[in-house]
């Protein structure tokens, strides 16, 4: 039995952090941003590194940032003068040491809230992997996943005046996680995208979803309270000004229209505004049809191939955070390569893609980070998985440019597999029917066909193979394709080889530039026949860290990029591949 009385309490208590484990963030808090007005927490925050989870055992949170003269017992942290990193940024490169660190941290800021508005929320972009929201001594709220964004209402705790934030980011990993403790990229942790307040009146949009359907475009709004009043929907360049009543919180519209559908040719966007109450948000968004008909894939009615690449968020210096330049360089890489999609691979990336994505006509695959050998039969990680997906469908279902919600990569045709991706497939497309469902997909190596009992459940089988690579002889692929009836479109989600950049040698030597672009070549040569094979996303834009590639070639990077992790070399396979994509693809 622990004694609260016992100041050696804590030494004994192993059950300290079940305290913060509810209440949760998640996608039911999430707000619709578009054009609000937010109060940006970027910037220097004091950092702790916390090992062995002491600001949880020791309850340091609950400490006031006194002056030391003040102080009445020892203490083991002083968060509120710790050294000062950069919000967003990843920990792993704010300082040499901490390259490797995966743990705790404790992040600490002081805010003013002179009380401007009935309602504040914090918004925090993404912490990886874990975030505990504590203010002003008091623990608020836990939120899981580190890619999405989430909401904690401080309303009820801030104070007139000066305010003490901290949050506690946590990167373990750990095999009952979304990913798991085995993932083929760099671990990075902290709070590595954006922190605001978001200061809102009482009543407030809490979402909006706007979707061509059917010939007309469908508004869905959710409002804050339950109340009975009336928004406003305007989309001033097709004329629309149209009053949507509102019942429990929500409205629904269904609006006749002929707007210029959105396509990567004519990524025409339209401004949507929408008002209620004291409440107004904005949008740009295109309307735009994908809908698969037997093997092919329909936009807007006409057939498209799927020319992409699959890209990581990874920089040399900014680690898993991203900039505007770092965004708009990987969508100009991809526009010269002659991609039509990216692949967002393993995890949601920073919002601003899609935004930017929808601007300049380019198709997104995003996915959640349900890679390898996840804990299948666990409830709670499959929670967890879900709500990553459901965070990350509120967050873009407005953007034109997502057709595809990936939800898994690469894992093992199991009955627990099955049925936790089925459900997930059946989550998606309740919350957005309006796109297409895929997954990274294995080959049924007793058949050799590409089969997966999860076929059933998608609208694209996206197939990852290495043929020419991990699997040396190619003419395998072409058995696998003879082989298989798909009965629905196949993507090649991944595919290709590692190269060092600047090592050349024969097209037969591992690691040269030559091997790479040949496996490209080949693997486009056997493809381009077969008529289901409706896309080839190759594995990977850029060269990106992960501590499970050491040899003299790799010294911690995959390196199977067609640019170097410079985001400036190109390899050989980069120009092969441009000038195979810019070839008309028929069918
Ligand atoms: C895969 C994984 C991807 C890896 C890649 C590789 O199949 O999906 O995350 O990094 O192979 O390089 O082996």
């Amino acid at each position: 039995m622990i004694d609260p009385l016992d100041p050696f309490a804590h030494l004994h208590d192993e059950s300290y952090a079940d305290a913060y484990e509810t209440p949760r963030a998640d996608h039911r808090g999430l707000i619709a941003m578009g054009g609000r007005s937010r109060i940006s927490l970027n910037g220097p925050w004091h950092f702790t590194r916390d090992l062995f989870d002491e600001g949880l055992r020791q309850k340091l949170f609950a400490d006031p940032p006194t002056p030391p003269a003040e102080w009445r017992k020892p203490r083991d942290f002083d968060e509120w003068a710790a050294e000062e990193i950069t919000v967003p940024g990843c920990w792993n490169l704010a300082r040499p040491e901490w390259l490797m660190f995966e743990g705790a941290g404790w992040y600490a800021r002081r805010f003013d809230w002179q009380g401007e508005t009935p309602r504040l929320f914090l918004r925090v972009g993404a912490a990886n992997y874990a975030a505990r929201v504590f203010l002003n001594g008091r623990f608020l709220t836990l939120h899981l996943g580190g890619s999405t964004p989430f909401f904690v209402e401080l309303s009820a705790h801030v104070r007139r005046g000066e305010n003490h934030l901290l949050i506690q980011v946590e990167n373990r990993r750990r095999p009952d996680r979304v990913p798991m403790h085995h993932f083929d990229w760099f671990n990075y942790g902290g709070l590595y995208r954006e922190v605001d307040l978001l200061p809102l009146p009482a009543v407030f949009l809490r979402d909006l979803r706007i979707a061509w359907c059917d010939g007309a475009i469908t508004v869905e709004i959710a409002v804050s309270n339950p109340i009975a009043a009336m928004a406003r929907v305007s989309i001033p360049e097709l004329g629309i000004v149209q009053d949507v009543p509102i019942a429990n919180g929500h409205a629904n519209a269904k609006i006749a229209a002929h707007p210029d559908l959105w396509s990567p040719d004519t990524p025409h966007l339209y401004d949507v505004v929408v008002e209620c109450d004291e409440d107004r948000i904005t949008d740009r968004v295109g309307f735009r049809e994908i809908v698969v008909c037997g093997e092919d894939i329909l936009l807007n009615g006409t057939s498209i191939y799927l020319r992409g690449v699959c890209v990581h968020e990874d920089d040399v210096e900014l680690g898993k955070s991203t900039s505007e330049a770092d965004l708009r360089r990987r969508v100009a890489h991809a526009k010269e390569l002659g991609c039509n999609l990216l692949r967002l691979a393993h995890y949601p990336h920073h919002e601003r893609m899609a935004e930017i994505a929808d601007e300049v006509g380019l198709l997104l695959w995003e996915e959640i980070p349900v890679y390898w050998a996840i804990d299948f039969a666990n409830p709670a990680t499959y929670a967890d998985a879900e709500n990553q997906l459901l965070e990350l469908i509120a967050r873009d279902r407005n953007r034109a440019s997502v057709i595809i919600w990936g939800v898994g990569n690469e894992n093992a045709d199991t009955n627990a597999r099955f049925f936790f991706m089925s459900r997930l497939a059946e989550a998606a497309r309740r919350a957005d029917p309006t796109r297409l469902i895929s997954a990274a997909c294995l080959i049924n190596r007793q058949t050799f066909k590409i089969e997966d009992r999860l076929a059933d459940c998608l609208d694209i089988v996206g197939l990852n193979e290495y043929f020419g690579w991990y699997e040396p002889d190619m003419s395998l692929l072409e058995r696998l394709l003879t082989n298989s009836r798909p009965g629905k479109p196949v993507v090649i989600s991944e595919t290709g080889g590692d190269a060092l950049a600047g090592h050349h040698g024969p097209a037969t030597e591992l690691f040269t530039e030559e091997k790479q672009a040949d496996i490209h070549s080949q693997q486009l040569a056997i493809l381009d026949r077969v008529p289901y094979v409706r896309g080839y996303i190759p594995w990977v834009l850029y060269d990106y860290r992960t501590e499970r590639r050491q040899t003299r070639f790799q010294r911690g990077y995959n390196r199977k990029g067609l640019i170097a992790e410079d985001k400036a070399t190109k390899k050989l396979a980069f120009h092969v591949l441009a000038e195979q994509f810019a070839k008309p693809h028929d069918g």
